[in-house]
């Protein structure tokens, strides 16, 4: 009798919490924006609570789809840092900066501003903006034993 490699299929909401997986699967993510004031860390929760997390931009089609929401002014990503990364673990190179940011050595959390094309700008965590969630699972996973 043969023996079949079993393959197991996962649904992962970041790379980071299936890095192991034999092969990775991209999933379009839905972006919402949230137009209610709040700090970074605030609207972190808040996307956490009702979507997946705060918005992760991993490719121009990404991009285009944020952009496509267009909401007005500056409304905070999931990006921030030490060195920058998205609250979702996602290490993407993709970036969208306006040509000055990121710049300030306090401004530790990402915007994308939509007067400017929702090229990014970095700000103080602390000021109070809209921001975009995502939500659905950008990541399915196959493991195969
Ligand atoms: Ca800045």
């Amino acid at each position: 009798m043969h023996r079949y490699p079993k393959l197991t299929i996962s649904v992962c909401a970041s790379a980071a919490l299936c890095a192991a997986s034999s092969l990775a699967v991209r999933q379009k993510a839905e972006f919402v924006p949230v137009n209610i004031l709040m700090t970074w860390t605030k609207a972190q929760t808040y996307c956490r609570t009702h979507y997946t997390d705060l918005a992760s931009v991993r490719s121009s089609a990404e991009n285009k789809d944020v952009f496509a929401k267009k909401p007005s002014g500056a409304h905070w990503l999931g990006l921030y840092r030490d060195t920058w990364k998205w609250s979702d673990g996602d290490g993407d190179a993709f970036s969208y900066w306006s040509g000055t940011q990121p710049a300030g050595s306090t401004e530790h959390c990402a915007t994308a501003y939509f007067s400017d094309s929702g090229r990014w700008r970095d700000w103080l965590c602390s000021y109070t903006k809209p921001f975009i969630c995502h939500h659905g699972r950008p990541y399915l996973y196959f493991y195969i034993f």
